[in-house]
């Protein structure tokens, strides 16, 4: 299978490369992020719009789930917020016009870059069964076409309704009781591939699936290991609070294949020093650890730990854990050093001072993202981490705890309203309790097997609140013949991409309000009303957020409008459930969160204070654990590591700087060196010249599964790069094409997108 470029992408990618950088942000980041602003939106939308970013009377910001500091500066700026907001707010748009001048198959051959470079979405558009062109469609007409197709099913499960994490709590909770009196669990999300290795095991281990820490808690740690993550690229705040822990005292690890800029050095925008001086060093240490060798290297600490007097917290270990004898014996089995240098990559010197620092360490911070749980073994490593925190009593205090930092900015909100293919019962009971009707109790399918149920058949109608499901997802070509398959596809969207040209039979764009827009309703008297809508961030504060700008063309509905309406069309005048009252007062639908989720009681009032509220954390506010044991669980799994085969490499499949996800913002990757290209491959220099490749040569990328199958990328300029040896880099979505749909994580089955067997190859002549 070839992954190869669109033929009539007018964007040439021609990959200039220089040495990569030792620090972040700066001001080349302010005038970076006002470039791509003014040229979406003009320099005075640009000075009101990024004002208003995570203010209190604001809009949160689009980008990434970092929390907000409780008085943010006039504007917390962080250049890939601004790039955010600036592709939402542009001034471009795709309308009708746009529509009738490209037809699907001209759309399909652009790259993604060119497809959300054209602006927002104005109108509703509709692909008929066989024809060429979307053309414009009423509300009422879309409605219809989901509302035909979905009572046309079989049963319920053959429809799938997915979601992206910007949704709001509000329009999350008004879709998942949507599927759930339509009939279905079928609700995979954007979780099942980022951080569902992470509430797999905390949930098992800690009894709850998020992240035990506040803000205010970094600035208190001795120590902060930040491991598997790019924050200076993916959540550019959080190096604020990282230097502000600095400057308390707070020591930091960094553990990572790639040495990343942001974790270097940080020249915040906000201070003198940071623009002109040298900025902050934050990393004290820096593990170059070889792709998935983590698990190796906590258990290894975990057992140096362990053999260290004094070094256990003997009452923590004693009054809230279970397991510590089974695991202890396990680890201390696990002596065999060449195994974990091998699986690490790193010194016994290096562990050695990483030990040090624990050791000296009384409050424990463990961040971490997508290098963690993106791998075959990404559970049992989340679960060693948390091992490592149980040992020495880091968890329920100030200081210290685990910190999953969640990706879109309310992936953890739609999760919190229900938005699961695995529902917990307790929840089903309030949601049937508090709306009348009998959800249904079996588990729904998750993203990958959401894409087998498309392939074989078994789902037909696919739906999406957000998101661009074909180039987030793996196996690319797999997955787009299997969204072919489909009768209907429907993508509830604010800028145009792959997903919309890669349709079933018949398939609908419906374009709505994105976070920076204002949100006026018809009110319960007539009158127009604003509508705020709320999130919930990394760390489990709930907020208000509220758009200030015109929407992007009066045709737009707000995410939560589109589900009434649809709602009431599919399921009539059957359903008890008032959504006209929810559509015209989200206050209504917030009354009835508080009423079947806990922590929500009050909703309203809460809500209307500046910052909001905490969520409920049991083992953070009183070090309860409510496991199936009701203590905090160590585990005791065998320790895995990826390996490749003589000649091959390691791949893992990363964002560049100038990136959300699958949206591409522009070519470049400026901490990593890399301009105008997106189709590059970061090797190291050995690796590279073992196989004779100089920088600068081209080869395809060629990944090798067990099965014997093969998968091509074609076209990656080599760049000489100080990975890990053995290692290599290149971005997301481009390599999509490489990962079969099977290779997952255990337990979490999260698409295991940092761990692939690769082989460089001379390009084909073909
Ligand atoms: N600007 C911007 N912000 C974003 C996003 C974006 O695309 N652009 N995406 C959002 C989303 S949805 C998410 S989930 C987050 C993602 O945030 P990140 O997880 O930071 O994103 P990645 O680019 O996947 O980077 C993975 C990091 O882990 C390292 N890594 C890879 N494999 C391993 C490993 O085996 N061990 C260790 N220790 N490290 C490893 C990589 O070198 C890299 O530094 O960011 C969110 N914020
Ligand atoms: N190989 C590989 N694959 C990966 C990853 C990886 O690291 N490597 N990372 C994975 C991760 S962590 C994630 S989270 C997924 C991301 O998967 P998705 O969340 O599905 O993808 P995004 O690119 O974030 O979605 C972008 C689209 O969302 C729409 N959109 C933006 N804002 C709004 C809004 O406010 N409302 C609505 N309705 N639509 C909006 C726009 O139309 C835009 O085109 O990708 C995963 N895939
Ligand atoms: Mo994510």
């Amino acid at each position: 299978m070839a992954g190869k470029p669109p033929a009539s992408d007018p964007v040439q990618d021609a990959p200039q490369v220089s040495a990569p950088q030792h620090a972040a942000v700066g001001l080349p980041a302010i005038a970076h992020a006002l470039r791509i602003s003014q040229q979406q939106m003009g320099v005075r939308r640009t000075a009101l719009t990024l004002l208003r970013v995570n203010q209190p009377d604001g809009f949160d910001c689009p980008g990434c789930a970092w929390p907000e500091p409780d008085k943010p500066h006039t504007a917390e700026f962080c250049e890939n917020g601004a790039k955010a907001v600036a592709e939402e707010a542009t001034l471009r748009r795709v309308t009708p016009d746009f529509f009738a001048a490209h037809s699907v198959a001209d759309l399909a051959d652009r790259s993604g870059y060119w497809l959300g470079q054209q602006g927002r979405l104005t109108h509703p558009m509709y692909l008929a069964e066989g024809a060429d062109h979307y053309e414009p469609v009423s509300w009422e007409r879309a409605f219809d076409i989901v509302g035909e197709e979905l009572t046309a099913l079989d049963s319920p499960d053959e429809a799938v309704f997915y979601t992206s994490g910007r949704t709001s709590n509000e329009a999350a909770f008004l879709y998942q009781l949507f599927a759930r009196e339509f009939g279905t669990n079928n609700l995979p999300d954007c979780s099942n591939m980022c951080h569902e290795s992470s509430g797999s095991a905390l949930t098992e281990t800690i009894g709850i699936g998020k992240g035990s820490v506040l803000l205010e808690d970094l600035y208190k740690a001795d120590l902060i290991i930040v491991a598997g993550q790019n924050p200076g690229t993916n959540h550019p705040r959080m190096l604020t609070a990282l230097e502000q822990a600095k400057a308390g005292g707070t020591k930091i690890i960094s553990i990572n294949p790639l040495p990343e800029a942001g974790l270097e050095r940080f020249k915040n925008p906000q201070t003198p020093r940071g623009l002109a001086g040298g900025g902050t060093a934050l990393t004290d240490l820096f593990l170059q650890v070889r792709l998935g060798g983590d698990q190796a290297l906590f258990r290894a600490l975990n057992r140096l730990v362990l053999d260290t007097e004094g070094a256990l917290d003997e009452d923590f270990i004693r009054e809230h854990t279970h397991g510590f004898e089974e695991f202890a014996r396990t680890a201390r089995a696990d002596d065999d050093w060449d195994e974990t240098l091998r699986a690490t990559g790193l010194t016994r010197a290096e562990i050695d001072r990483t030990l040090a620092m624990v050791l000296a360490s009384k409050r424990t911070i463990v961040c971490w993202a997508m290098g963690l749980t993106q791998h075959k073994h990404s559970v049992p490593t989340i679960q060693e981490v948390v091992n490592f925190l149980l040992l020495r009593g880091n968890i329920g205090r100030p200081g210290a705890g685990v910190c999953p930092v969640r990706g879109h900015s309310n992936v953890q909100g739609d999760r919190t309203m229900g938005i699961f293919e695995r529902p917990a019962p307790a929840f089903l009971d309030a949601l049937e309790k508090e709306f009348g009707f009998a959800p249904p109790r079996e588990h729904g399918l998750d993203v990958v097997r959401a894409i087998r149920a498309l392939r074989d058949g078994q789902a037909k109608v696919f739906f999406a609140m957000g998101g661009n499901f074909v180039s987030a997802t793996p196996d690319t070509d797999v997955t787009e013949a299997a969204m072919r398959r489909a009768r209907l596809t429907v993508h509830v969207s604010t800028k145009l991409n792959r997903s919309h040209v890669i349709t079933g039979a018949r398939a609908l764009i419906l374009p709505t309000l994105g976070r920076t827009e204002r949100d006026v309703q018809t009110g319960p008297d007539g009158a127009p009303a604003e509508q705020f809508v709320t999130v919930e961030d990394s760390m489990g504060m709930v907020h208000a957020s509220r758009g200030r700008l015109a929407p992007a063309g009066p045709q737009l509905l707000s995410e939560t409008a589109i589900v009434a309406r649809l709602a009431r069309r599919v399921l009539g005048a059957g359903s008890r459930t008032p959504w006209e009252e929810f559509a015209r007062d989200y206050a209504t639908i917030r009354d009835r969160i508080a009423h079947v989720i806990p922590g929500f009681e009050d909703f309203n009032t809460r809500v209307a204070r500046p910052g909001g509220f905490a969520l409920p954390h049991a083992p953070r506010d009183k070090r309860s654990f409510p496991t199936a044991t009701g203590k905090a669980n160590f585990t005791a799994a065998p320790v895995e590591y990826p390996t490749a085969p003589e000649g091959r490499l390691l791949l893992q499949t990363l964002r560049s700087h100038d990136q959300y996800n699958t949206t591409v913002y522009g070519l470049d990757d400026r901490y990593r060196g890399i301009k105008n290209g997106r189709r590059v491959v970061l090797v190291h220099p050995d690796d590279a010249r073992e196989r004779g490749l100089a920088d600068g040569a081209y080869t395809d990328l060629v990944s090798e599964w067990t099965d014997g199958s093969e998968r091509r990328a074609p076209g990656f300029r080599v760049v000489h790069y100080p990975t890990a040896r053995g290692c290599a880099a290149a971005y997301y979505p481009e390599t999509n094409v490489l990962i079969p749909l099977d290779h997952t994580a255990d337990t979490s089955n999260t698409p295991a997108a940092k761990s692939i067997v690769i082989r460089l190859e001379s390009p084909r002549e073909d």
